[in-house]
């Protein structure tokens, strides 16, 4: 995430992640929370939320990152960002099968 503006003072805020269409109950993602503090200077923080891996097919799903309680007099511009969950499982297909043998007196 980014800090835009004047960047001379530490301020911090918070984030946390909530259910998309991945859910915490479908075990897609880690529940995710905690305080970014932008020291002077500081333009940029990331934050890492880790995802399940499972092996079954889905679409891609996705996440939350909310932002709230921006402190030192910041306000919070793009409060909320979505996160997905790129499906890396190969898709089932269909097909006939081919009969055995062909019925006899036909
Ligand atoms: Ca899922
Ligand atoms: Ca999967």
């Amino acid at each position: 995430m980014t800090r835009a503006g004047n960047a001379q003072a530490a301020q911090t805020v918070q984030f946390a992640t909530s259910d998309g269409t991945a859910t915490l109950a479908g075990s897609d993602y880690t529940n995710t929370s905690g305080t970014l503090t932008f020291n002077q200077g500081d333009t940029t923080k990331t934050f890492t939320v880790q995802t399940a891996n499972d092996a079954i097919f889905e679409n891609d799903e996705t996440f939350d990152v909310t932002l709230s309680n921006a402190t030192g007099g910041a306000t919070i511009g793009t409060a909320v960002a979505t996160g997905t969950i790129t499906n890396n499982d190969a898709a089932p297909s269909f097909a006939m099968a081919t009969p055995a043998s062909p019925k006899a007196g036909c």
